[in-house]
Parts: structure tokens; sequence; C-alpha cells
């Protein structure tokens, strides 16, 4: 098999879908030297089934705006693959959601799911309705409308959504009172629900402690800690604040945050109480980050990204692409040791070149924000055992999982002395897919 040969395939197949043909470039790059080397994966055409999902569910949803006219936004799912698990991955409310977006996010899914070593496969989902501006209402509305449809195609063990950008707890309630009313049950069909719902403690902080877990991983594999370090964040959401406390705690300083709209930087770094007034900012009134920059007395700098200022250590947690090969050079010329992505895909295809070239340590999406997924499958646990585990005990399996993904990548990615996290994550996360859809036979 050859990439080049193998990618003009995937681009005539799914033409237009750029997200999807890159995070499958970011794959065969790896997956393609690995397949010729192992002639059973390539005799079962294992790479060419992965990238075809196996049912792709695209519907409409109309609801009712404040005023009683009718919106129009269109609602998808694509079941991936459900070689180990049922179909698990979150639901994205934003206006550039559109197929070849869940695509990639479906796809990169299999190979998180599979690191996680819980028995997840891999999907996604969402719409291209905009929560923003909106009145809880029309959330309410929108949400039960989407799952009025979603309903037919989900459930514990054959598919699991749960949250991703613009969809927290107050979506996922909607939508899981819908799911109830509708399917007059009370089941595992969806995570990240509220605590007293069956949601999991420690699901929401989990994608962040995650990457937080997995940054230490990397710093003591060369004898270094978080203690002391300088770290970028972008973003101001679920991953980015939950990122932001476990890095406080861990001694680190977190000097920038932001939105769509800008990024503050505040150079003495955030503290207990600067976090607590970023959550009520963010998850009660919903507002903008310019407001921290107001009230602490610090830069704002609209339409910019965070990654002018220098580091040691850069978390991208906003999303797709957010670091562009001049985003890397800028990052590398100020100092930067480490990325680690809680966005998924945070990186450019060049922007990925530029740091390894740099022997820049850089943790891909894949293995630093499995956390997030992997809580979500020990609340699929909790469900189907009906009891629910202390935070402590969540948080312990969390660090241990968070561990093995880094073991993995070790393992799998070992290349001129240095370790390529990207080639580790690939390989581990194919592997156990792939062994087991060459067990199944054809099907
Ligand atoms: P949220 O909706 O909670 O927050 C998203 C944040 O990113 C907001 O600050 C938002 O700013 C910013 N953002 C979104 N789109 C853009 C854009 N196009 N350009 C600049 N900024 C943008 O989402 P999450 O924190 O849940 O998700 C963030 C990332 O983490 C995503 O890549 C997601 O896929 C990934 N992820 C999430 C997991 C989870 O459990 N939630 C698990 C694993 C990965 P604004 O408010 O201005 O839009
Ligand atoms: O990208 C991701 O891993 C998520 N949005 C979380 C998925 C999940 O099922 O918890």
């Amino acid at each position: 098999m050859e990439l080049d040969t193998f990618m003009d395939e995937v681009v005539r197949k799914n033409p237009g879908e750029t997200e999807f043909h890159q995070a499958v470039k970011e794959i065969a790059v790896n997956l393609i030297p690995f397949i010729n080397k192992n002639p059973q994966y390539e005799e079962a055409c294992i790479l060419e089934r992965m990238i075809e999902p196996d049912r792709t569910i695209i519907f409409s949803v109309c609801w009712e705006d404040d005023d009683g006219k009718p919106q129009i936004n269109r609602g998808y799912r694509i079941q991936f693959n459900n070689a180990i698990g049922p179909y698990k991955g979150g639901l994205r409310f934003h206006p550039s959601v559109n197929l070849s977006v869940l695509k990639f996010l479906g796809f990169e899914q299999i190979f998180k799911n599979s690191l996680t070593t819980l028995p997840m496969g891999g999907g996604k989902g969402g719409s291209d309705f905009d929560p923003k501006g909106k009145s809880d209402r029309e959330v309410m509305r929108f949400c039960q409308f989407f799952m009025t449809e979603l309903s037919r195609h989900i459930g514990e063990d054959i598919d699991v959504p749960a949250g991703d950008i613009g969809v927290g707890e107050r979506e996922i309630g909607y939508m899981y009172g819908q799911y109830k009313k509708l399917q007059k049950e009370f089941s595992g069909a969806l995570t990240g629900k509220g605590l007293n719902f069956g949601g999991s403690p420690l699901r929401k902080e989990a994608t962040g402690y995650g990457c937080v877990y997995f940054a230490a991983e990397m710093l003591k594999n060369k004898d270094q800690s978080l203690e002391g370090t300088r770290c970028l964040i972008s973003g101001s959401g679920n991953v980015s604040i939950y990122t932001a406390e476990k890095l406080i705690e861990e001694g680190a300083h977190v000097v920038t945050l932001s939105d769509s709209s800008g990024f503050i930087h505040d150079p003495e770094g955030l503290n207990s109480e600067k976090l607590s007034f970023l959550k009520e900012l963010k998850e009660e009134r919903r507002g903008r980050i310019s407001e921290y920059a107001e009230e602490f007395g610090c830069e704002y700098y609209a339409d910019e990204k965070p990654w002018i200022v220098p580091c040691d250590i850069a978390f991208p947690c906003a999303t797709q692409n957010e670091i562009n090969e001049n985003d890397a050079r800028m990052l590398i010329g100020n100092g930067c040791q480490v990325v680690c992505e809680g966005s998924n895909m945070s990186t450019t295809f060049d922007g990925i070149k530029i740091f390894e070239s740099a022997g820049i340590m850089h943790a891909p999406s894949k293995a630093a924000n499995a956390g997030g997924v992997a809580v979500s499958g020990l609340e699929m646990s909790q469900n189907s055992l009906g009891l629910t585990w202390s935070r402590e005990e969540i948080d312990e399996r969390l660090r241990v999982i968070m561990r093995r993904i880094h073991e993995q990548c070790v393992k799998h990615g070992k290349k001129n002395g240095q370790i390529d996290y990207f080639m580790g994550a690939n390989i581990a996360g194919f592997v156990k897919v792939a062994d087991v859809m060459l067990a199944y036979g054809i099907v």
C-alpha cells in the first residue's frame, strides 16, 4: 500500500470533506508503513474498511423559536465502527458542523476509545444549531426535536452519545428527558448526565483533568514536572476550565484563556478566586472571556490566538486546526517544549511536522483528551450496575487509564531515541480494533 494512492482514493470517495481527509491522512502516515510490515491487515483490507462509517444518519430538525417562527437545522449521527463496543462519542452543536467535521471526529473516536482500554466503538453526531444567543426555552425545544429523531438510533447497547462543543449538562439534561419520555425507559443511553439522574462523578472534569495527567506523564518520562511551568490554554469551555483547575492544583501558571472573539493574558496566572469567576462567567452566565480581563485588569487581545505568548507548555482546548504552521513556529521560537491537545485535531498537518522536526513533545488529542470518553465509559458501567462510584475512585481509575494510554504511546511510538506520540497512539489504537475485525471475518 502506498500513501498517495490511498489518499487519492479517500479524496475521490469523499469529495470536499477536507477535515475528514486530514484526519485520515494523519493516521495513514503511520499506519500504512505498519500495515506493510503486517500483511494480515492489508489482506483483510482493515484500514479501507475502517475509514468507511458503518452508518451515516442525517435528519432535519425543525423547531419553533420564541417568536413562533419555524427554524430548520440539520442533525447528524455517524455510527463509525462498533467492533469493540457500542458506538460512543459526543454531540457537537455549532454552526460550523457539517458531514466532514463529524466524520473526522467519529473516525478519530475509534482510535481514542480503543486506547482507553474500555469496550467502546466510535461515533459522533451533532447539528449546525448555534446555541449562542438562544434563550433557554429555545435550546430546550431544539434538544427535544433533535432527540425525537435521534432516539430511534441510539440505546445503551447500540450507540451512546455525550457532549462536545455546545453540548454540556444543560443540553444533555433536555435530551435525556426527551429520550426517557419517548422510550419509556431509564437507561444509560447518554453520558454526561446530571449527578442525580445517572451521571458520573468527575465526568465534567474528566477531559481537562485527564489532559493534565497525560502532560504530567510526558514530563515524568523526562524527569520533569508541571510545577512552576508557564502554560497557555486556549478556549474557555468545559475542557479549558478543568485543564486550568488541575494545572493550578499542580502548581503550574495558567496565563491565557480564549474564546472565538479573542484571548486574555494574565501574567500573574490564574488562582482559585479567578477560576471561580471563570466558572460562574462561562458555566452560569455564558458570558465572554473579555469580561475576565475587565474583572482582573489584564490584557485582552481581540481576534488573536494565545500562541504568541511565551510559554513552556501549550494546551489547545478550543477547536480543530487552532494551531497552524505559523503558530507552531511562534510557539517553538518562544520556548514552548510541550504541546498537549485537549481539543480534537488541534494542529494542522503542517503544524505537526514543524513540532516533529523541532523535537517538541506533542501529544495528539486521541491520546491526551481520552479522559472524557473514558469517564463516559465508567458512567456506562455504573449505569449497568445501578450504582455510583466515589469521586476518589473515579479519579484513581482516570489516572490509571491516562498512564496506560501514555505507556501504549511509548511502546508503539519509539523513533530515533524519541517518542513519536502520534505514531504510538495511531498504532496502539489501531491494533486492538483491527485484531477484533480480523476475528469477526468479513462482515
Ligand atoms: P465548549 O463548548 O464547552 O467550549 C468550546 C470553547 O472553544 C469555547 O471557549 C469556544 O468559544 C471555543 N471555540 C469553539 N469553536 C471555536 C472556533 N471555531 N474558534 C475559536 N474558538 C472556538 O466545548 P468543550 O470544551 O467541550 O470542547 C472543546 C474541545 O475539546 C473540542 O475540540 C472538543 O471536541 C474537545 N473535547 C471535548 C470533550 C468533552 O468531554 N467535552 C472530550 C474530548 C474532547 P466561543 O464560546 O466563542 O464559541
Ligand atoms: O471527543 C470526545 O471524546 C468527546 N466529546 C467525549 C465523548 C464521550 O462520549 O464522552
